[in-house]
């Protein structure tokens, strides 16, 4: 495949082309160009994820009490587990009462999800979120 850039053209139907705009332009685009750029690079990072055999790299962000003391060792007991995937965390004492960390994980994409169910599954975590990006090798 030949790299460098190459121009296409793109036909489509004017009310999505000026839904499009508007909605770039909120987002701070500064060209169509670029918008369009990220829009592949997003659905080729989700296509990779999805594949699950791909590696991949993802935050695992959680929210819990900071008394329930026992979770404390559920969680650190999955991290140590899974160590070979879990690259590092972050702890934040938001309040008086309530935790939040955010883990980073990198491994294939059905490893990184096994992860981040276990952690957000555990008894006592409030709220958990995956997000799952690329390592950044096969994307330009
Ligand atoms: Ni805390």
């Amino acid at each position: 495949m030949k790299t460098g850039i190459k121009r296409f053209g793109i036909s489509l139907d004017g009310l999505l082309l000026k839904s499009f705009d508007s909605l770039i332009a909120k987002k701070g685009y500064s060209n169509r160009s670029e918008a369009i750029r990220d829009l592949i690079r997003d659905n080729l990072v989700q296509t990779e994820w999805e594949a699950g055999n791909k590696e991949c790299i993802g935050t695992v962000t959680i929210v819990y009490s900071h008394h329930r003391r026992e979770l404390l060792d559920v969680l650190t007991d999955i991290q140590h587990n899974f160590h070979t995937s879990v690259i590092s965390s972050m702890h934040v004492h938001m309040d008086e009462h309530n935790c939040l960390e955010v883990i980073v994980v990198r491994g294939k994409g059905n490893d990184i999800k096994k992860i981040a169910d276990r952690l957000i599954g555990a008894k006592g975590v409030k709220h958990g979120k995956l997000t799952v990006t690329t390592t950044g090798k096969e994307l330009v």
